[in-house]
């Protein structure tokens, strides 16, 4: 018997991004557990990939090639060898090309790995897109909204790093369910606790992570900005704001500052549904809290007016002057802290003209209303839209085109897998090498391939060596090695690097970048036009926004004939059990996080007759989905919630959350998933 332990990494979205260790026997992973060592994972993964070994060698793996011999939708294939199926995308994109210009293909790349070589953060696959004139793929499904609204604020997506929450006397987790999503975390913020600070969530719903907080505030889905506004017209009616700071660190405090005079208590709490007393209690808080940090999640920025929301929340350390502090600023996202050389992967240069681009969250748009040319060709790897994107109803009518040529490359038969002609077995974590960071911490892994792939289970870069070779293309990059991509990558010249070897970070498998242990990210100016904290921001006016930052309220909630007949508000976040649809097809998860659940007040289930238990029908005009009642205070009346993740194959009829979510962009893009009304009955008890 042998038996070593091989370094890696979680692949999956989260903001944790784990270091782990595999322990094999025999060429068998036997043992999979956090890495000790790792600051931030601390030697704990989380319930789901406790599962992750087991979920690698599930039987319902996709272990060979298939071809599609049912309708689309069906799920019926046969199984074919790789050549095979090379040969027939190969032959399937060029005639494509040759017909409809190399736009007509879609490379859709999802969020089900975030490599640097194998998944999105390296967009894997690039090489050929470029090289073929694909049509630009943008992944606009989750944060970028935020990311935008961050930046016309302070120039950059980057916020302060998240361990310096354990140095914050006041801890506002916004929008973010931290003991679900990310629950690493939370270590930092008991560390805060146990040193006398104050934690408070706000949220619409009563999550696992309300529930731990000192407080609760629960505003209407979609009004955040003016819940901050609210805030920092206590901070400034005190006299509390940092004057020296503003003085010497913002653009446009006396226009700002007006605006937040506009945002009274009274007229706040009438917005936000947020009581009064509560509001201003917490607006003194921060008044005569330093330093406060705010943590905040993608939850906020999922309406009409998520950009701003952001963008608000960056501008409020800047009137308490906490930008200033160590544990004091705004986390939202820390990706970009690593310096790789993420050109080099994508290597845009190597497209001969400019192509269009098309958004990750208009996918039913994208098959069923472009021309010039129509999206032909869709290859779908790491993705599972037909669940996760919105608008789900148009995306099946497109996906069923007969026209369409459709490749899903995935680890299991996901439902946009059946709408697949050739479905692709790729790699699991502990199969193939990666480079990983965080977008919730300041560190770089390197994850070793452990075993053997199962069956004939390929990685995404040796799937598109091999599809590059088959379309016989001759540019010499698409056939670099995964340890080639990896030192093109590792730039060690870039000083968030400093101090990093290739041998060492192999060796060790992860490794701190190179910034200061507490740190304040501007202390020597804001990288804006302007050098400073910008409150009034030029770039936005260039860009058709409002040159101040400020409230834009959500679209649905404030229109009263949508709400007069769908008189609820959806949100739908993060399942505890599975990571996005990763895993709802893994039975002991599935199991544990029951079927698809709508948590109603019990105001709005006595008014529709409706009992704890019963399933409902969900529904607006776009589309319609079932689940069961929980009838529960967790929300207020008016608003519902329920999670993302269930596929709808497993769990009866197909259809799920997004039928009923629009294909709307928010103020700064992205998918509007939380600004969403429905109306709820009792489901036809036949
Ligand atoms: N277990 C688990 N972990 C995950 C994921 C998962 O699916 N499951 N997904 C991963 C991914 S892809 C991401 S992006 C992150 C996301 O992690 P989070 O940022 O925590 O995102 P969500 O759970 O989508 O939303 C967070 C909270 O926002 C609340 N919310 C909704 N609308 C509003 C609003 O208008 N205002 C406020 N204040 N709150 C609002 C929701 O009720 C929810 O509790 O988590 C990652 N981690
Ligand atoms: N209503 C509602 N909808 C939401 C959200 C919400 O809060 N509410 N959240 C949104 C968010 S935050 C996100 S990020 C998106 C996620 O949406 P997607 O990016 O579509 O992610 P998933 O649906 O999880 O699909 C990921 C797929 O990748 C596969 N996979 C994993 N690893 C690999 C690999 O190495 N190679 C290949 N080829 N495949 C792999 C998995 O098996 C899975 O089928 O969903 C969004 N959808
Ligand atoms: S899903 Fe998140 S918490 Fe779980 S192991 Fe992966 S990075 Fe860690
Ligand atoms: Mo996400």
């Amino acid at each position: 018997m042998t038996e070593h332990e091989v370094a890696g990494a979680c692949p999956l979205d989260c903001p944790d991004g784990c270091a782990w260790v595999v322990t094999v026997r025999d060429g068998t992973a036997v043992k999979l557990r956090g890495n000790r060592d790792h600051p931030f994972t601390h030697g704990t993964l989380c319930v789901k990939v406790n599962q992750y070994l087991e979920h690698a060698a599930a039987p319902d793996r996709l272990r060979h090639p298939l071809r599609r011999v049912g309708a689309k939708g069906e799920g019926r294939f046969e199984r074919i060898g790789w050549d095979e199926a090379l040969t027939e995308i190969a032959e399937r994109l060029a005639s494509v090309r040759e017909r409809w210009g190399g736009e007509a293909i879609w490379p859709y790349q999802g969020t089900g790995n975030l490599g640097y070589l194998q998944g999105l953060q390296g967009r894997a696959g690039a090489r050929l897109w470029n090289v073929l004139g694909a049509s630009r793929h943008e992944v606009t499904i989750c944060s970028i909204a935020g990311l935008a609204g961050t930046r016309y604020a302070t120039g950059t997506t980057l916020g302060i790093d998240p361990e310096s929450l354990a140095e914050s006397k006041l801890i506002l987790l916004w929008g973010v369910n931290t003991l679900t999503s990310g629950h690493h975390l939370w270590r930092f913020v008991e560390r805060a606790r146990a040193r006398g600070a104050y934690v408070v969530a706000v949220d619409p719903v009563r999550t696992r992570t309300a529930k731990q907080a000192d407080e609760h505030v629960a505003p209407v889905p979609g009004t955040d900005a003016a819940l901050a506004l609210g805030l920092l017209n206590v901070v400034v009616s005190l006299g509390r704001e940092d004057e020296r700071y503003l003085a010497g660190n913002t653009v446009g405090w006396p226009e700002f500052r007006r605006r937040i005079l506009e945002f009274t208590p009274a007229r706040v709490a009438g917005i936000t549904g947020v009581d009064e007393a509560q509001l201003v209690r917490l607006g003194r808080r921060l008044a005569g809290t330093r330093p406060t940090a705010i943590r905040a999640g993608v939850g906020v920025q999922r309406h009409a007016g998520g950009g701003e929301v952001l963008r608000v929340l960056a501008c409020v350390p800047g009137v308490t002057g906490d930008w200033q502090y160590p544990g004091g600023g705004l986390a939202y996202s820390t990706d970009g802290y690593f310096g790789g050389d993420r050109e080099a992967l994508a290597r845009d240069d190597l497209l001969e003209a400019p192509v269009r681009t098309l958004l990750m969250t208009r996918l039913g748009e994208g098959l069923l209303d472009l021309d010039d040319p129509p999206v032909k060709a869709l290859v779908v790897y790491a993705a599972n839209p037909l669940t996760s994107a919105p608008g789900q109803d148009r995306i099946r009518r497109g996906l069923a085109r007969e026209d369409l040529f459709t490749v899903v490359i995935d680890l299991f038969q996901t439902d946009t897998a059946d709408y697949a002609d050739i479905v692709l077995p790729a790699t699991m974590q502990t199969e193939h090498l990666d480079v990983h960071d965080g977008y919730g911490h300041l560190y770089v892994a390197w994850n070793e391939p452990a075993v053997a792939p199962p069956g004939e289970c390929l990685s995404t870069t040796e799937t598109f060596r091999r599809l590059a070779a088959k379309m016989g293309l001759t540019e010499p990059s698409l056939y670099d090695s995964d340890e080639e991509l990896a030192k093109q990558l590792l730039d060690f010249s870039h000083p968030s690097l400093d101090g990093i070897t290739l041998d060492g970070l192999r060796e060790k498998g992860w490794a701190r970048l190179n910034y200061p242990r507490s740190f304040v990210p501007f202390d020597r100016g804001f990288p804006t036009p302007s050098g400073k904290l910008e409150f009034r921001s030029e770039l936005a006016c260039r860009d058709g926004l409002d040159p101040l930052a400020g409230y834009t309220p959500p679209r649905e909630h404030g229109d009263r004939e949508l709400a007069r007949r769908f008189p609820l508000i959806l949100v739908a976040g993060a399942s505890h059990f599975f990571i996005n649809t990763v895993f709802a097809n893994k039975p002991a998860l599935a199991r544990r996080a029951g079927p698809p659940q709508v948590v109603l007040h019990p105001g709005d289930a006595a008014g529709r007759a409706i009992a704890d238990g019963q399933v409902v029908r969900v529904f607006n005009d776009r589309g319609s989905f079932t689940a069961l009642a929980l009838v529960d205070d967790r929300v207020r009346a008016g608003v519902v919630t329920t999670t993302k993740g269930h596929w709808g194959k497993l769990t009866g009829g197909g259809a799920g959350i997004n039928a009923t979510v629009a294909e709307r962009d928010s103020d700064m893009g992205g998918a509007v998933f939380h600004d969403n009304r429905v109306e709820i009955e009792a489901a036809d008890p036949r």
